[in-house]
């Protein structure tokens, strides 16, 4: 399966590790096929019925258990102006006596998720509503894609046995191109094609779901999954006047620096918010909402100019993994740094969805939004590049090591001076031997997404 590239090292790379073990509890069932059926949707009580013991879901013998849900009464904010709204049901399910379910991949299940999270609502008729994003655009966006990741990267430990896989991350900071985009590592670009990834590559073969929102909508309908062809991706072909560059290291010192996590009205024009900077929907230089660039997280997406920049279908190329992976190691920084109480989340007025005890979008089991706005140390994980060092460490192996050092210094520097030496003469025979080059890659100049005129925008939102 798909491990071999998960595990990849590389110059701006890194991986995400588990030193203190898994902290959240994760279901291991998914929904019983055998409860696939409009009856047992229709009658809503626990499937498949456990005789065993009597109890709701096998409760007392620890099958598994039912749970009250307390639904927090904070108000949303008034990017959706509607209540009690629900079109999970509408047509297509017939009310939901027609249940809809289908044979899928895990990846094809994570993609399908995310495109769910971020599509319009179907209001019935031919109405829709695109203001709405369970996890764009608002507080939630940084907690869910960091749940997102996590249970994905379960989800791979368990199909490929590997108990210590952890999803990599690409480290874009000053990246002037996409350098993981080789064939050994995410895929290289097709020599004829440059929308397409080199027939060398591992993903050249994978088919995308759900990438035609504009369809759904006009039919009223949701992704069903079906193949929609080859992954698209064009980078550093993107259109230049709404992302011109990669983010910089100052870029992202600039977000860490601000010290409200949600600003004004917690959307994608909050001004001085960490996360809608992070985003990418302010200037990541003044921290200024800007509806004419997409910078940031944002940036990456456009940069890659094709299936990665239109919100609803972006996970299904796999760099989406480690460019997420790397924004919430920044989420993670800015956490370490500012330590903020659970107070600092939003409570209420937030777009729906995005307040501190809303239930993240569609997961089962439940999780809120405040659960996952603490260290990633709390959940159970790290970021290599992150990693103090331990003091135990200093003390047990750099202090005795000084002290030694104190006592035979000046022999110490006499062997630096002569090591010294023998490195420069070795530095010098080598400059002469090598050349390290930087072969530049013909790239076609069109712009991708300026030729498809079903793409309504340019910036990597999901609506106008
Ligand atoms: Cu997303």
């Amino acid at each position: 399966m798909a491990a071999d590239w998960l595990s990849v090292e590389h110059q701006n790379t890194g991986k995400r590790s588990r030193p203190l073990g898994v902290a959240i509890q994760i279901s291991s069932g998914h929904f019983p096929r055998a409860c696939a059926s409009t009856k047992n949707l229709m009658t809503k009580e626990c499937c498949p019925p456990w005789t065993g013991d009597g109890s709701p879901c096998g409760q007392l013998s620890g099958r598994g258990s039912c749970q009250n849900i307390l639904l927090s009464n904070a108000p949303s904010g008034p990017q959706f102006p509607f209540r009690g709204v629900d079109d999970r049901t509408y047509g297509q399910m017939n009310n939901g006596s027609t249940p809809m379910f289908n044979d899928i991949t895990i990846y094809d299940l994570f993609v399908w998720v995310h495109y769910y999270v971020s599509r319009d609502t179907l209001l019935g008729g031919s109405e829709i509503w695109r203001d709405i994003d369970f996890a764009h655009e608002a507080p939630g966006f940084l907690p869910w894609h960091r749940l997102f990741l996590l249970l994905w990267e379960q989800e791979i430990r368990e199909l490929t046995g590997d108990e210590n896989f952890t999803v990599p991350y690409w480290d874009w900071r000053d990246a002037e191109n996409c350098d993981i985009c080789t064939d050994e590592y995410l895929g290289g670009r097709h020599p004829e094609n440059p929308n397409l990834l080199s027939p060398a590559s591992f993903f050249s073969s994978w088919q995308i779901i759900c990438s035609r929102s504009e369809e759904y909508n006009s039919h009223q309908v949701l992704c069903d999954g079906t193949p929609e062809g080859p992954l698209i991706r064009n980078p550093g072909n993107q259109d230049k006047t709404k992302t011109s560059r990669l983010p910089s290291s100052a870029d992202i010192e600039y977000c860490l620096s601000l010290t409200q996590y949600e600003a004004g009205s917690m959307d994608r024009t909050a001004n001085f918010s960490f996360r809608n900077t992070l985003e990418g929907f302010a200037n990541p230089l003044t921290g200024i909402a800007d509806a004419f660039q997409s910078s940031m997280h944002n940036a990456l997406h456009i940069f890659m100019n094709g299936t990665m920049s239109q919100v609803q279908g972006s996970a299904n190329d796999p760099i989406f993994l480690l460019h997420h992976a790397f924004v919430d190691s920044i989420f993670e920084q800015w956490l370490r740094r500012h330590r903020p109480l659970l107070a600092v989340y939003p409570e209420a007025n937030a777009p729906i969805g995005h307040n501190r005890d809303s239930y993240m979008v569609p997961f089962i089991p439940l999780y809120r939004n405040g659960d996952f706005f603490i260290s990633s140390k709390d959940l159970g994980y790290d970021y290599s590049y992150l990693q103090e060092p331990d003091p135990s460490f200093y003390r047990n192996y750099i202090e005795p090591y000084l002290e030694q050092a104190t006592k035979i210094w000046p022999w110490l520097l006499g062997a630096a001076v002569v090591g010294a030496a023998a490195a420069a003469v070795l530095a010098g025979l080598s400059s002469r031997l090598c050349c390290h080059k930087r072969r530049q890659l013909q790239e076609e100049q069109q712009p991708l997404l300026m030729e498809k005129d079903d793409y309504h925008s340019m910036l990597y939102q999901s609506h106008l």
